[in-house]
C-alpha cells in the first residue's frame, strides 16, 4: 500500500466519533496521550523531513506494523489532528510513535546507492534509519520539556546537512 492509501485509511478511521477514549485527546496540559506522527523523509532538494498527519490512538495495543505496509490502522480506535510542517510538536508524558515513509526521489541530486534516510534525535533514538520506499518506526515517551533537534545522518545530497527538524515539548 502506498503512501495515498495509508492517509486515505488513517482519515476515514478518525472521522468515526463513536469511540471510547482511553486518554481524551486534549491540548491542555497534564494530560498525556499516545500521538502518532506520520512523516515523509526525502533529500532537503525535495522536501527534507515532512510530516503528514498526526493522530491520537486511543487504545492500549500499537498498530500493527511492517516496513513495506506501514501502520495498519485498520479497526485502530484513533482520532486524526492536523499536523504540518518538520517541528514535531508533544507534550510531556506523551508517549510518541513516529512513523517516517523514505522516499526514493528520482531526483539526480539524491546520491546513488544510498541505503535510505538516517534518523537521529537525541535522547530518543540513536541511530534510525528510513529504508528508502519503506516505513520506519519508533516509539519513546517524551520526558522533559524543551526543544529537541533531530537529524538525518546518512549523506544522501549536496543539502544533506539541511536535513533537520525538531520535537518541541511543552508543558513540562
Ligand atoms: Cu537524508
Amino acid at each position: 500500500m502506498g503512501l495515498i492509501g495509508l492517509v486515505v485509511i488513517a482519515a476515514a478511521g478518525g472521522g468515526v466519533y463513536y469511540y471510547a477514549y482511553l486518554h481524551p485527546p486534549s491540548s491542555t496540559c497534564g494530560v498525556p496521550s499516545h500521538r502518532m506522527i506520520f512523516m515523509t523523509a526525502v533529500i532537503f532538494e525535495v522536501a527534507g523531513f515532512q510530516i503528514t498527519n498526526g493522530a491520537y490512538l486511543n487504545q492500549t495495543t500499537m498498530p500493527t506494523f511492517s516496513a513495506t505496509a506501514g501502520a495498519n490502522l485498520t479497526g485502530v480506535k484513533h482520532q486524526n489532528y492536523t499536523a504540518t510542517g518538520n517541528t514535531i510538536n508533544v507534550q510531556v508524558g506523551d508517549t510518541v510513535t513516529l512513523y517516517i515513509y523514505g522516499i526514493n526521489s528520482t531526483n539526480t541530486a539524491q546520491y546513488p546507492k544510498i541505503v535510505g534516510h538516517g534518523f537521529v534525535m537525541s535522547p530518543y533514538v540513536q541511530s534510525g534509519v528510513i529504508p528508502l520506499g519503506k516505513w520506519y518506526s519508533v516509539t519513546f515517551t517524551a520526558t522533559q520539556a524543551g526543544t529537541f533537534p533531530y537529524f538525518c545522518n546518512i549523506i544522501c545530497s549536496d543539502k544533506h546537512g539541511f536535513m533537520t527538524g525538531n520535537m518541541v515539548v511543552s508543558c513540562g
